[in-house]
């Protein structure tokens, strides 16, 4: 039988692309984000393909989040695929210059945001046993530090190990768990990031290849589709434009 795939962050990006990709495959979705416009048009555009759920959420709302999925349909209710993928960065500039609220915004969203939704259907995914998956979308930001990272990229390193972390607990229970980390991808992530300023934003791919949503939301199929005997434990999917540099030295 064929289970519900539900994706946070489905209204753009990684998401969005997700939901089309999981869709082709036969896939029933439950599509969560903030901008019901956008949901809807995409749950539009799927219905020829497979069974669509929008869903307005908020993922810092741990008791909306709750109620959301303890109010789902019953066509929906056998979840067998979570894509915690909601997620942004904010604030590029030194940590000693950025807001807190900014700071907090990423917390709730990157990490209490994807513990509230984790919490609330890991019962169900439990239920549903062998070939259920959990994809947590990380980052490279995760174990490389940069300048202009700061919280981002410690929330993703709270994905990594969560996600390991969850693995443990899982063990016997059939439910995979995955950190898929990418690279600089071109979504709205940087116009995000960049608090709307489109030229920030498009300076960031300038003369790169960097990937695009649908490289990133191939591997989620992907993974999705893995023998039920199979854990990916971490991918991590950069451009091929994108390495490490030099440790930065400071020199008086
Ligand atoms: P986008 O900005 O295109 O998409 C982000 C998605 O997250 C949107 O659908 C947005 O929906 C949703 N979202 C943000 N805050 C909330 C919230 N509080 N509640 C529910 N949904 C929320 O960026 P990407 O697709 O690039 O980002 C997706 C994930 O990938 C993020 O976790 C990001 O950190 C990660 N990532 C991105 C990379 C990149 O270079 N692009 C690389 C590595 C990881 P809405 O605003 O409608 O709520
Ligand atoms: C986003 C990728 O390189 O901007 O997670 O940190 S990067």
């Amino acid at each position: 039988m064929q289970g519900v795939a539900l994706i946070t962050g489905a209204s753009s990006g990684f998401g969005a692309a997700s939901a089309r990709h999981l869709a082709a495959h036969g896939w029933p979705l439950i599509i969560c984000g903030r901008r019901r416009e956008r949901l809807d048009a995409l749950a539009t555009e799927l219905a020829p393909l497979t069974p669509v759920l929008a869903l307005e959420l908020d993922v810092r709302d741990a008791a909306a989040v709750k109620r959301a999925i303890d109010e789902l349909p019953a066509q929906f209710v056998g979840i067998q695929l979570l894509v915690n993928n909601a997620g942004l960065a904010l604030a590029p500039g030194p940590a000693q210059t950025v807001a807190l609220s900014d700071w907090h915004t990423m917390i709730d969203t990157n990490i209490t945001g994807l513990v509230n939704v984790t919490h609330a259907l890991l019962p169900r995914l439990i239920a549903w046993g062998a070939g259920a998956s959990i994809i947590n979308i990380g980052s490279t930001a995760s174990g490389n530090p940069y300048p202009g990272s700061h919280v981002y990229g410690a929330s993703k390193a709270f994905v990594q190990q969560f996600s390991f972390n969850l693995r443990c607990d899982l063990q016997g229970t059939g439910v995979r768990v995955t950190d898929l980390s990418p690279g600089i991808a071109e979504t709205e992530f940087s116009l995000v990031r960049n608090a709307g300023n489109e030229g920030a934003a498009e300076a960031v791919y300038r003369n790169t290849t960097p990937l695009t949503a649908d490289d990133v939301a191939e591997q989620v199929a992907y993974i999705a589709a893995l023998p039920a005997h199979m854990n990916i434990n971490r991918m991590e999917v950069v451009p091929v434009c994108q390495a490490w540099g030099p440790y930065a030295i400071h020199r008086e």
